[in-house]
């Protein structure tokens, strides 16, 4: 038997110096798409994601909050860890650098280059703001001072550790020069060989001003770098010090994918780091883009930072993944927007995919009895899908291999498009009608049942969720873990006689409604809308299960602006901050407030409704209010930003 072909995928081991956003997540879910496609190439994979522990920043956070390091991080991590498990993350592995295991291959590589004269004992000079706790290069300063806090700064030395980074320097632009895929998106590849060849200096290796890393072993007042520390953790999970056979099988790895402000530790300190170990480079550092938000980067002062769990929350995370490979092409910058992420669901998902679907189970339960017939003769037209089936298939597992995800994605929903204008030109419900056209009608169904498992599979990196369940909707048997992509590689592989199993909705449509301007966005005595939940028995009525309630998420957020919408007397336009990211409501309370009086003011706000559009603008949310008689107060509360209300 042949040996598997391996593959080896990383993303970034991010800080937990705060929650993970949506940039975090797109990085993340760029590597679970491949790794998956991968494992549905036949290849043994190995997929690494973690977190980066170690640090001066993580230190102070901890002490901000009057915990110690590791109970700081323990909390944000297993925040981490949620987050991936909710987004359908497939990685191997979860590394912490605060690990054991890690900590012994850190100090196991220093004692090897040390010994090797690569690291040496030295002087670090630094410009140092005492009350920020920070060092500074003179190019860094602002007007000479701190750059965060403006106070001056100091010339200190401190003893420590220096990696011989020079020795590496003309070894490794002969490698990037004769691997022109080493570095990816060639725009990063060209910034990199610029850098080196401006001449690289010996790297500061240890810290002597905390504590809170790995010790250099043998003089323990210093803690290693933390990027020394970090860019290791790729070696640790996969048996560098304790599994050759692993170690072999995946070192070295396919694809260490990795934002474009870090491609400069990956493809520079790294591989020198790789070649003082003699170990081999790994095969390609690829940068990806940023995500920004309304056309800004995403930070924590403009308060546009999104939060994934809560897109999560409101959309699933499929429609999450989707939006974020097919609207970004892998590389460049891309624009996250809520209202962009909507259209895609709408359009893509409930519409191009969701009728294909829907329609197809619809016809085979109707005109053969809920079982999937085997093809009649077939006609050209059905000639000319399955081509397209095999076309499509061929096309995107070459660019899949290329991980030019969004140009695969398109291609399918292409495939999707087709399918559809199938069933518009056959009008399987006019062959129906004719018995005499009963074997014409099977081959449409067959074909139609066919093109939607074959979809089903190309879509399972993208969204496996959804993937698995449209196979089961089709009554396939069999996990769908073991399906591969040698399996749609013929079309015809469906078999015939299978019953196929319940039709569900895959992705209800976000209606985003025309609301009257007399809508009450706001929650009064009783809520504006009662759940789709059952209404059993009470003599009230209206009781709801604790269920019901949970699916309504409140949260504590500030309003920041307010301003009355131009030709209503009742209407504010807000914008509120749900603790990093920031979103537009109207709300009917313009009676009771001034707008100005609003601002600044710590509010409840159900962040699951529907969006609605009032008066021509979007409003993403309501907030919570008590009224009776004429009077009307906003429930104000004294909790920090983006708590839960249960
Ligand atoms: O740099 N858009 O960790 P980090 C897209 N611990 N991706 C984004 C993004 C955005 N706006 N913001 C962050 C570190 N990312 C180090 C890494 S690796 C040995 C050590 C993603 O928490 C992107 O992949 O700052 C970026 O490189 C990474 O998060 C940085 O995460």
């Amino acid at each position: 038997m042949t040996e598997r072909k391996s593959f080896y995928i990383t993303t970034p081991i991010y800080y937990p110096s705060a929650k993970l956003h949506i940039g975090h997540a797109y990085c993340t879910t760029i590597a679970d798409a491949a790794a998956r496609f991968k494992r549905l190439a036949g290849y043994d994979v190995f997929f690494l994601t973690g977190s980066d522990e170690h640090g001066q920043k993580i230190q102070l956070k901890a002490a901000e909050e009057k915990v110690t390091p590791i109970q700081y991080v323990d909390r944000i991590v297993a925040g981490f860890q949620q987050l991936w498990q909710r987004l359908g993350i497939s990685n191997d592995d979860f590394i912490r650098t605060t690990e054991e295991r890690h900590q012994k291959v850190v100090q196991e590589i220093f004692r090897r280059i040390y010994a090797k004269g690569d690291i040496y004992k030295g002087e670090y000079r630094g410009l140092y703001c005492t009350p920020c706790e920070s060092y500074w290069t003179e190019r860094q300063l602002k007007d000479g001072m701190c750059p965060d806090c403006g106070r001056p700064v100091q010339e200190v030395a401190e003893e420590a550790y220096f990696f011989k980074l020079s020795n590496y320097a003309d070894r490794l632009l002969a490698h990037i020069e004769a691997n022109p895929d080493f570095i990816q998106p060639v725009s990063r590849r060209n910034e990199m060989i610029n850098f080196i060849k401006q001449g690289l200096d010996d790297l500061c290796i240890s810290r002597t001003s905390f504590d809170w890393g790995i010790p250099v072993p043998g003089d323990e007042k210093h803690v290693i770098y933390v990027w020394f520390d970090a860019l290791t953790n790729y070696l640790t999970p996969i048996g560098f010090l304790d599994d050759a056979t692993k170690f072999g099988r995946y070192w070295p790895a396919d694809v260490h994918l990795v934002g474009k402000e870090i491609v400069r530790f990956h493809s520079i300190i790294w591989p020198c780091i790789l070649m003082a170990l003699d170990l081999p480079l790994p095969r390609k550092v690829y940068g990806h883009g940023w995500l920004i938000v309304g056309g800004d980067k995403m930070s924590k002062s403009k308060g546009n930072v999104v939060d994934p769990n809560l897109l999560i929350d409101e959309f699933g995370a499929d429609a999450i993944r989707y939006f974020l490979l097919r609207e970004i092409v892998l590389g460049q910058d891309g624009n996250f927007s809520r209202d962009a992420l909507i259209t895609r669901i709408n359009a893509d998902l409930a519409n191009d995919l969701g009728n294909l679907l829907h329609r197809t189970l619809n016809m085979i339960g109707k005109f053969q009895a809920g079982v999937v017939e085997a093809a009649g003769p077939a006609t050209e037209i059905s000639v000319a899908l399955r081509t397209a089936a095999r076309e499509t298939v061929a096309e995107y597992e070459r660019e899949m291999e290329a991980m030019e995800l969004s140009p695969a994605i398109k291609r399918v929903w292409a495939f999707i498009g087709r399918a559809n204008k199938y069933i518009d030109e056959t009008a399987p419900w006019a062959l129906a009608k004719d018995p005499a056209k009963k074997a014409e009608l099977a081959t449409v169904l067959y074909d139609l049942a066919e093109s939607l498992r074959i979809i089903s599979v190309m879509i399972a990196p993208f969204m496996p969720a959804t993937a698995s369940r449209i196979w089961s909707q089709l009554g396939q048997k069999g996990s769908f873990d073991d399906v591969r992509l040698n399996d749609i590689k013929d079309f015809g592989a469906l078999s015939a006689g299978q019953t196929i199993g319940r039709a569900e909705q895959l992705f209800p449509r976000i209606e985003i409604e025309e609301e009257a301007a007399t809508a009450k966005p706001v929650m009064k005595e009783k809520p504006a809308k009662e759940t789709k939940a059952e209404v059993k028995g009470s003599a009230g009525g209206g009781e709801v299960t604790f269920e019901d309630f949970s699916r309504i998420h409140l949260r504590v957020v500030k309003i920041l602006t307010a301003e009355h919408v131009p030709g209503t007397d009742r209407l504010l336009k807000l914008t509120v901050d749900l603790g990093g990211e920031q979103r537009e409501i109207v709300s009917g309370i313009a009676q009771h407030y001034e707008p100005e009086t609003l601002v600044g003011k710590t509010v409840v706000m159900v962040v699951n409704l529907k969006p609605a559009k009032i008066r021509g603008i979007v409003s993403h949310g309501m907030i919570l209010a008590a009224s009776q008689g004429d009077g009307l107060r906003l429930l104000e509360v004294d909790m920090p930003l983006g708590s839960q209300v249960k």
